[in-house]
């Protein structure tokens, strides 16, 4: 089953929890990132938990030791799953993964960014970043709906490692990128739009998930 995931960029907890509570039938799962944690405290994850599992967008990007915190503090405070840079390296990864396997938790890599910017750099090492990432343990990746071609070239790397794709919607990403992804991540295009719970399911009906 191919997943939609609701990334909650907003500033204030309390309208955070609205929207997940009137998206909740329509979303799997639902990711923090810092705008959210940064502005509402953690604390918001645990309540976020209690309707959908939590994606703990951190982007960890750390020497090992300090990257193992904060994937720490993360699974702490009710995260099902963490994501972390890929280009970090493998003593950083399996770091994280380490501490995520305490947890039960899943670990998702960072590829390349889906932003114009995430070829400048990161497409020249992706594909060798999912070679790290999944002879370290990570569970997933994450990897760019606006970039087909590269997304295709990542799922060919990544057998059966499951792939979670940011870009549709506000970043322009092609909804073609469902053929390729196990779960599709949306945030503005649902909770900035006038009706969460109406654009949620109409976004599942059109990618026909
Ligand atoms: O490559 C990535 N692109 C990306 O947009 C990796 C990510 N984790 N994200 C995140 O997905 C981004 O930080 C944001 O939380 C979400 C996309 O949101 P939106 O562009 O649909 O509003």
């Amino acid at each position: 089953m191919k997943q939609l995931i609701l990334a909650l960029d907003v500033m204030d907890g309390e309208k955070a929890m609205e929207i997940a509570k009137k998206v909740a039938e329509h979303v799997d799962r639902i990711k923090v990132n810092y705008p959210l944690v940064l502005s509402a405290g953690v604390g918001i994850m645990k309540r976020l938990s209690e309707i959908k599992p939590v994606i703990a967008d951190f982007k960890i990007a750390d020497v090992p030791y300090t990257s193992s915190l904060i994937a720490r503090i993360a699974f702490e405070n009710s995260a099902e799953s963490v994501i972390v840079h890929g280009f970090v390296g493998s003593d950083t990864l399996r770091e994280v993964c380490r501490v995520a396997e305490e947890f039960g938790g899943k670990v998702y890599a960072v590829t390349e960014l889906s932003s114009p910017g995430g070829e400048e750099f990161m497409s020249a090492v992706s594909l060798k970043i999912v070679e790290k990432a999944k002879e370290a343990g990570c569970h997933g990746l994450i990897a760019p709906s606006t970039r087909i071609e590269r997304l295709r070239e990542i799922r060919k790397a990544a057998g059966d490692m499951e792939i979670l794709c940011p870009g549709i919607g506000a970043q322009k990403g092609s909804i073609e990128a469902v053929k390729y992804a196990d779960g599709i991540i949306v945030g503005r295009g649902i909770y900035a739009s006038g009706n969460p719970a109406e654009e949620a399911r109409k976004l599942r009906r059109v990618l026909k998930i």
